[in-house]
């Protein structure tokens, strides 16, 4: 009987999923089987936010799972660092390898070993479940995970005294939205729902955004700010509400410390200083005043695209109080959202980590965002924290050598061939080829996880329905492995995926009922701050305070009136947001959804475009000190004027010419959170002239 015909007779099998993936939705998936074969693979219907639907990235996850490409087997390196050239080893001669060569570098010093891991999954188990704790227990160096959202997340939490906000499903019922740093279809689809359907109940949808994005296009307005300066444009704002005595008194008098000191503050800011800074005009300024003064419920769903800037974080703290201004926060369809995560945070279990396998010790920290000084830095500099130079790196849920900024010295820094580094990963990526081992790790299918959002307010879980592909293994078992090789003999580190998944959050949160339904809604109040009750000390927000400044305008790194020289020379802003179908730089080797992005694009205004002699379809080499990317031009008005788009963020081996976006981007930090200035970069752009468009074969 062929396999076909036996799993015919197979009953069909649902499975609860979850979308693994670092978007705000976090999805619940609904897969249908029958054996192992796939049937259906879908938003789970009943869950709210999902909706029945997936985006298009992860409708095609089979393809991903499937995928011919994906590593199967464990890997050691046989050609120079960087190749990306193996050969097949077994599970057993790997770790007994990686747990010697580990040792060694522990008994001089644990420090100088260094995880390096993100959000390739947002899951607690195979995110930090158990490699927390082997890390913890070893000593290694602490990681910054701070190359996302830690500006913003560190306003908001100043302001807010946690980084909580309004609750997805109420912007249905909003007047007016600003929808502010987000290309939300691409980013954040499910919001989008439900910003159509306050629309179609006749909302106002105004995007705050330099890129004329998919979103920005279907708003009733625009404003192309320059990037960086929403900061200014909140001051004007603010500047505006006061005159026009668009406020709600009594709620700052009782809810908002500081108060009187932003007041003078906003009062330096009218609409023409305002205008001048963002690059917009001075009726912009005021009619969003008018409509954010007049308009209510009003919402903004703030996202981090606005905080890869110098000033970030102080332009999330000013934008997080115009709520307050206005008594947005009054009604459940007001407000802001820029991050829900503070509202899981009581769940979870503080135990998770095992911090007591620290045993007193503090490691020193490495920022991720300076992976590349970092790998190259002697005792001594900063950038180590006072520990050791790094000798060996574990990497996993996470594509450095591609994401991180300027990306040449981070490829240069993992090229160092007396660095030992470890990979685990579904691809062989631009990181991934310069490991001395690649080890095959499941995918979301095939593993157990939980999960919690950043966008919404439920719990997830994700049960395995397929065993794993090949010999891939989940991430804790490769950390449960070299634990008992390390001789780490502590009960917690025998703990299964299940037991894992079941410690994760404390006991408010039913196990049971998480298996059972797929999901659990948080329990919380539909108006967070209608009265006050926020998480700072007082309850009040905060503008300013002991220990705390007024937030301001910051200009960035890399602009005319921070640096003129270098912006005479220099003078093109680029901002670098996500390409629509990829998923930071997961997805860019998927067959369908590279075929619909094509090439690595960069957006020009026709009027830069011209005076630089380049025309739509066009090889462009962008560059500035740090690097040169090679891409092709799109002309048109997605581009204001002064600024480009370089859409990210493409494998530098799939690239052209071995380039990336992050050739050109920078390693310092924004004001709040030591996080990077992605979008805080100035370039020029010329016509590729060697290489005329079409003829160039990838760079693999
Ligand atoms: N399809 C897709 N979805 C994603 C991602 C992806 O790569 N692709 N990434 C995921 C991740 S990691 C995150 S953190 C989230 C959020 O990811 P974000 O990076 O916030 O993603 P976007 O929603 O694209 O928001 C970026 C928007 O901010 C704009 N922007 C850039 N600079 C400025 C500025 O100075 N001011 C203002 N006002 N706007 C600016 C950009 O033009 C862009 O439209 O999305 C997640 N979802
Ligand atoms: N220029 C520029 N650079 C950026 C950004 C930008 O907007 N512009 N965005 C930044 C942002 S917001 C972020 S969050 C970072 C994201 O940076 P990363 O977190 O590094 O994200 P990805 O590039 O998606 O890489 C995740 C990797 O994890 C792997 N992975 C997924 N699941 C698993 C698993 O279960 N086990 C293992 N072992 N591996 C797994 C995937 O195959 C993938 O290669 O990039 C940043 N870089
Ligand atoms: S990437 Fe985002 S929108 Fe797409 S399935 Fe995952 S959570 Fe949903
Ligand atoms: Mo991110």
């Amino acid at each position: 009987m062929s396999t076909a015909a036996a799993a015919a007779d197979l009953p069909l099998r649902q499975v609860h999923a979850a979308c693994p993936h670092d978007c705000p939705d976090t999805c619940a998936i609904r897969v249908t089987l029958q054996g192992e074969q796939i049937l259906r693979l879908q938003g789970d219907p009943d869950h709210p936010p999902t909706h029945g639907a997936l985006c298009t990235k992860v409708s095609r996850y089979a393809e991903r799972l499937g995928h011919p490409e994906r590593v199967l087997t464990p890997l050691r390196r046989v050609g120079p660092k960087g190749a990306g050239r193996f050969e097949p080893v077994s599970w057993d001669e790997a770790l007994d390898d990686i747990a010697a060569r580990l040792a060694a570098i522990a008994a001089r010093d644990p420090q100088a070993i260094v995880p390096y891991s993100y959000a390739g999954t947002m899951g607690f188990v195979q995110g930090e479940g158990m490699a927390a704790r082997f890390w913890n227990r070893l000593g290694a160096s602490r990681l910054h995970r701070s190359i996302c959202a830690e500006a913003g997340a560190t306003g908001l939490a100043l302001t807010y005294g946690a980084t909580v906000g309004m609750h997805l499903e109420h912007f249905a019922e909003s007047r007016l939205i600003l929808i502010w740093g987000s290309n939300s279809i691409a980013s954040n689809l499910h919001f989008w729902t439900y910003a159509q359907a306050a629309k179609r109940a006749g909302a106002k949808l105004i995007a705050i955004d330099p890129r004329c994005s998919e979103t920005a296009q279907k708003c009733h307005q625009h404003l192309a700010l320059r990037p960086g300066t929403d900061a200014a444009l909140a001051l004007g704002l603010m500047h505006e509400l006061i005159v026009h005595d668009w406020l709600d008194h009594d709620y700052l008098d009782r809810y908002v410390e500081g108060w009187p000191e932003l007041r003078e503050r906003a009062l330096q800011w009218p609409p023409e200083r305002a205008a001048a800074v963002c690059g917009l005009s001075v009726e912009e300024v005021q009619g969003l005043a008018r409509d954010y003064g007049t308009l209510a419920p009003a919402a903004i769903r703030l996202n981090y695209g606005m905080q890869r800037v110098h000033g970030g974080g102080n332009a999330v703290r000013l934008i997080a109080l115009l709520p307050c201004l206005v008594g947005a926060w009054r009604q459940p369809a007001g407000g802001l959202l820029l991050s829900a995560s503070g509202w899981n945070k009581p769940l979870r279990n503080p135990a998770y980590a095992h911090p007591e396998l620290l045993a007193g010790r503090q490691p020193r920290t490495i920022n991720m965002v300076r992976i590349g000084d970092a790998l190259r830095a002697m005792p001594g500099d900063a950038v180590l924290d006072g520990g050791p130079r790094i000798e060996a790196l574990v990497v996993y849920n996470s594509n450095p050598v591609a994401v991180a900024p300027e990306s040449g010295q981070v490829a240069a820094g993992f090229a160092r061939e007396d660095l030992f580094t470890v990979v685990l990963e579904h691809f062989l990526t631009d990181t991934a080829d310069h490991a001395d081992y690649v080890l095959p790790a499941t995918m979301q299918l095939e593993h157990w996880d939980v999960h919690a959002s950043y966008g919404h307010t439920w719990l997830l879980i994700n049960e395995p329905a397929l065993p794993p592909r090949g010999q891939a293994r989940p991430n804790t078992q490769f950390f449960r492995e070299l634990a008992a090789r390390l001789g780490f003999d502590e009960p917690c580190f025998r703990d299964d995926d299940l037991t894992l998944a079941r410690q994760a959050f404390g006991p408010a949160v039913d196990f049971e009922a998480l298996r059972r339904d797929g999901w659990v809604k948080l329990d919380l109040p539909p108006a967070p701050f209608a009265e006050g009750g926020f998480f700072t000390p007082s309850g009040r927000a905060r503008a300013c305070g002991p220990g705390l400044p007024l937030p301001d305008h910051l200009p960035n790194h890399e602009c005319a009136e921070s640096d003129p020289a270098l912006a005479a020379r220099y003078p093109l802003a680029m901002i670098s947001p996500p390409a629509r179908h990829f998923l930071n730089s997961t997805f860019v080797n998927i067959t369908s959804l590279q075929a619909i992005e094509r090439e690595p694009l960069l957006e020009m205004h026709p009027q830069d475009a011209a005076a630089r002699g380049i025309a739509d379809g066009d090889a462009v080499c962008v560059y500035n000190d740090r690097g040169r990317y090679h891409c092709i031009a799109r002309v048109g008005p997605q581009a204001r004027p002064g600024v480009v788009n370089g859409l990210g963020v493409w494998w530098r081996k799939l690239g052209r010419r071995g380039t990336n976006v992050n050739e050109l981007t920078h390693q310092r930090l924004t004001d709040l959170g030591e996080a990077p200035c992605f979008y805080d970069c100035l370039v020029q752009v010329e016509r590729d002239a060697a290489v005329p468009a079409g003829s160039e074969g990838r760079a693999a």
